[in-house]
């Protein structure tokens, strides 16, 4: 397997994921990739590739057009130390959001949402999370894994649980994939946890880096190979007459989000609106 083979395979599948991730694992390859071949045409359409396996995420499509710009190994270096910085800056400033004996709920598997919650933890503050198992892919329990392993007290929920436990939460932190002038896109389901938060008149906070700004005249959502969906060995035998569909992602639209932690500042939604014009 060659090794671009072996990367897309790997953000295919979603054992690398989250899109900050998938954008450093893709910025590392192409690093590897122009040492070899330069930034001419093999570049780009390479590039182009690894920006068409997850779609929806834009930080790795905001990193190639810098990188359009500045041609070199040290563009490439420069945007994984800012990601990498962003995410630390990310976490100082949302920390300041969590109160002892606070319980979050969070979604799926977001570096930049778990960062500021284990810094929260760094700082002392006695917290708890409570994990959605995120269905179909079950990436919380990545996340309920992570957290563990820290001794961070932690509680996973299956997704429909949401609006059960959503009274007892004192605020929701999840990551994205995209900010839209449309709302947050982040993995499916959030838009129903910020719906439960908004009942329940629970903060809901998005934590995301500025390079996920998306100012894509389209918006596309990737849809999923329904197998992830069904799984055939709880329902034995052929499902006749069933369409599945499995998209990644959902947008949460903006009326029932409180703020974006950026590596910025904590901003509302007017402020995110005015710098995707
Ligand atoms: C991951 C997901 C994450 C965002 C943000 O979906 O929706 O919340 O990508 O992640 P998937 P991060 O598992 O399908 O990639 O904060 O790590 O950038």
């Amino acid at each position: 397997m060659s090794d671009l083979e072996k990367v897309t395979k790997n953000i295919k599948s979603v054992k690398v994921q989250g899109a900050k991730q998938i954008a450093i694992y893709s910025l590392k390859f192409l690093k590897r990739f122009c040492k070899k071949h330069g930034f001419g045409k093999e570049f780009e359409i390479t590039a182009k590739k690894l920006e068409k396996i997850r779609p929806t995420a834009v930080v790795l499509h905001n990193c190639l057009k810098i990188l359009k710009k500045e041609k070199s190994l040290k563009t490439i270096n420069k945007l994984v130390k800012n990601l990498n910085e962003s995410t630390k800056k990310i976490a100082k400033i949302g920390s300041k959001l969590i109160k002892n004996n606070h319980m979050i709920m969070t979604h799926c598997h977001s570096g930049e949402a778990l960062a500021v919650i284990k810094q929260a933890w760094k700082e002392g503050k006695k917290i708890s999370v409570i994990a959605t198992e995120t269905d179909p892919l079950e990436q919380g329990v990545k996340t309920a894994k992570e957290l563990a392993k820290l001794k961070i007290p932690v509680t996973l929920i299956t997704d429909s649980a949401v609006g059960y436990f959503m009274p007892e939460v004192n605020l929701v932190m999840v990551g994205s994939d995209a900010i839209r002038k449309e709302g947050i896109v982040n993995k499916t389901g959030t838009s129903l946890l910020a719906l439960a938060a908004k009942e329940n008149k629970k903060p809901f906070y998005v934590i995301a880096n500025s390079l996920k700004l998306d100012r894509r005249k389209k918006m596309v959502i990737e849809e999923r190979p329904a197998r992830e969906v069904y799984l055939e060995l709880l329902h034995p035998g052929k499902l006749e007459g069933v369409k599945i569909r499995n998209p990644a992602f959902d947008v949460t639209p903006w009326k029932f989000i409180t703020a974006v932690v950026t590596e910025k500042g904590i901003l509302k939604p007017e402020q995110i609106l005015r710098l995707l014009k």
